[in-house]
């Protein structure tokens, strides 16, 4: 585990000397010191990146090129999957076997921008012009040094998610992991280095948000941010880039609606609403935290859906068969437990509620299921961020389409029917950049990521993620010898 931050190809202690604590939320207790960054190392890392981008190779090299050093970078992830991923457990506390699949993942991500790094090559697009004596083309250039700030929930897969497309795109970056999950994203320079990145395409500063992540969005020398995080957080950051006009992408919160329809199977649904909303601890930004069942079904649903949250394995998440862990830290299990007093003023608690016996020493919360829930109830619009579902009958099927576009958030959405173009048209009618059908969650390194409303913009993952990161120049040529 490293202790230093990654500046221009080497790690080296921040300017300050001091350090932070990285906290397991198994059990409270600290197992690391994490390099704590200001702005004086911000300004290093960004000089760094920008002279990598002004004089250095990466943007200069073909896509092919920048393909090969990715394609190691993902290998040499995946070569460290299980010592990265335990470290994920300890830092975050999600169960082994979701660490490993963020891991796989993150290899998957920097492999899957390795081939679309290839397919810059040559690529450019021949613009049909109506004047006569001109030709125009566009081509795509990477847009210059990107600043990318990341959460706590997929600690290395929200880092793969910017490194991976910027530096396919032949940008340069600095990276600013959160403050609660900072080790491996520190790994990545060694893996960096290893795979024969230049020195200063990559630049890793941990350290707080106020102190390390707000002078990376003023910096004058980052051209794009990309951020993924809280809505109030995203707001200052878009506000402090209009300053100087830099691109910004955000990936922000959710309150993701499951419309289940009564012709699917009760198993079927009980699966996936577990799934949707307990899954990485209900950290997860497109968690299904609203579920709406067609009356007629609500009943056995509800049922089944208590009975198979009680079995539900909680522990460390190192332990043999353990499905939900302990939220990532102190704060956000205070938060998520102040939902839950407020939920019990709201709507009626059907399952769970408390800290689980036996373990109270970390950040334990039990799957959480609140039914009839109101629409003016707070835990109804606003994200809770943990293992909490909501749910509500509904009547028909425009009701549950008005339901589920009530909210200020669209990042995700899904619907169960047999009824394929019952679910195709209530998908079609969600506002919400990231729609489901008969299944919630699975998510694809190759489909567009990202939301409406106040869930963000951009889109993340598959070639709209590479385009984030790219700008497209237009280049028109006047033929000399034809008349003008
Ligand atoms: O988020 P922040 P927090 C939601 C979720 C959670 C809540 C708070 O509801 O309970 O946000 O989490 C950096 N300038 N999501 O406090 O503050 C910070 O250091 C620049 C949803 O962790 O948004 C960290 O790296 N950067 C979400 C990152 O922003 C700043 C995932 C996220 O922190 C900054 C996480 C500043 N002024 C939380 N202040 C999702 N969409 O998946 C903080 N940061």
């Amino acid at each position: 585990m490293k202790t230093q931050i990654f500046i221009d190809g080497a790690y080296v202690a921040p300017t300050s000397g001091a350090s932070f604590d990285a906290v397991d939320p198994s059990n409270n207790t600290v197992f690391h010191q994490v390099p704590r960054g200001d702005a004086t190392d911000i300004d290093k890392a960004v000089k760094a990146a920008r002279r990598a981008f002004d004089e250095g190779p990466w943007p200069r090299m073909s896509g092919t090129e920048r393909a090969a050093c990715l394609r190691k970078m993902g290998d040499l992830i995946a070569a460290r999957t299980d010592a990265l991923a335990r470290v994920e457990v300890m830092d975050n506390g999600k169960p082994l076997p979701e660490a490993v699949w963020d891991i796989e993942d993150t290899a998957g991500v920097f492999h899957f921008y390795a081939d679309l790094a290839e397919g810059l090559d040559g690529h450019e697009q021949k613009v049909p012009l109506g004047m006569e004596g001109f030709t125009s083309k566009a081509v795509k250039e990477p847009i210059g040094v990107a600043g990318a700030i990341i959460p706590w929930n997929f600690p290395l897969l929200m880092a793969s998610w910017k490194v991976a497309p910027a530096l396919a795109a032949g940008c340069c970056m600095v990276l600013k992991p959160s403050e609660l999950t900072s080790v491996t994203a520190l790994e990545l320079g060694e893996i960096a280095n290893e795979a024969g990145l230049p020195p200063g395409v990559l630049n890793i500063v941990t350290g707080f948000g106020p102190e390390a992540g707000q002078p990376l969005t003023e910096h004058p020398l980052v051209d794009k941010l990309a951020f993924t995080g809280s809505v109030p957080t995203g707001s200052r950051i878009m506000a402090t880039a209009a300053r100087d006009i830099k691109a910004v992408s955000l990936e922000l919160g959710g309150k993701s609606p499951l419309v289940v329809f009564a012709d699917t199977p009760v198993e079927e649904a009980v699966e996936w609403i577990l799934f949707g909303i307990f899954w990485n601890q209900g950290e997860v930004c497109s968690a299904t935290s609203r579920v709406l069942i067609e009356d007629s079904a609500y009943e056995a649903v509800m049922e089944r859906l208590v009975t198979e949250a009680r079995k539900i394995k909680i522990g460390h998440g190192l332990d043999e068969g353990v499905l939900l862990g302990p939220l990532v830290s102190k704060s956000q299990h205070d938060k998520v437990l102040d939902w839950i007093e407020t939920g019990k003023r709201e709507a009626r608690l059907v399952s769970g509620g408390g800290i689980p016996t036996g373990l109270e020493d970390g950040c334990y919360v039990e799957p959480t299921i609140f039914a009839d829930v109101p629409e003016d109830a707070t835990i109804w619009t606003e994200e809770i961020f943990g293992p909490v579902v909501c749910v509500k009958p509904f009547k028909t099927e425009e009701e549950a389409i008005r339901l589920a576009n009530d909210t200020r958030f669209g990042l995700g959405a899904a619907v169960m029917s047999k009824d394929l173009e019952r679910a195709e048209r209530v998908a079609r009618a969600f506002r919400a950049g990231i729609v489901w059908i008969n299944c919630s969650q699975p998510t694809f390194t190759e489909a567009p990521w990202g939301g409406y409303k106040q869930s963000g913009f951009g889109r993340e993952l598959g070639e709209w993620g590479l385009n984030n990161y790219l700008e497209t120049k237009q280049i028109t040529t006047w033929d000399a010898h034809r008349p003008w």
